[in-house]
């Protein structure tokens, strides 16, 4: 489910881990998310991200996200920082389903 492997996400994107799959995962279901990734930490610009990369754009965005700061982000700070990221970076909304 999107919102668990999110909360996993964020939560090794703060943590000491060096590796979280997760961030990849993360961005790889969401295209958005995805386009927005490629736009700010696709660092060597071929296009692709990879496992650094992807870490880099989900540590972005938990900065973005965490709007009050706690540590966590919930589904609708989530929900939010998606809607900023969109305007701000021009990448176009997923349609709704
Ligand atoms: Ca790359
Ligand atoms: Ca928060």
């Amino acid at each position: 489910m999107l919102t668990s492997l999110l909360i996993s996400a964020m939560i090794g994107a703060s943590s000491a881990e060096p590796i979280n799959p997760d961030a990849l995962a993360l961005l790889d279901r969401d295209p958005q998310l995805h386009a927005w990734a490629l736009k700010t930490s696709d660092e060597n610009r071929d296009g692709w991200l990879t496992l650094y990369e992807a870490q880099a754009a989900v540590g972005r965005l938990k900065e973005v996200a965490d709007g009050n700061k706690d540590g966590r982000v919930t589904v609708r700070e989530f929900e939010e920082a998606k809607a900023f990221v969109a305007a701000r970076w021009g990448v176009a909304p997923q349609p709704a389903r």
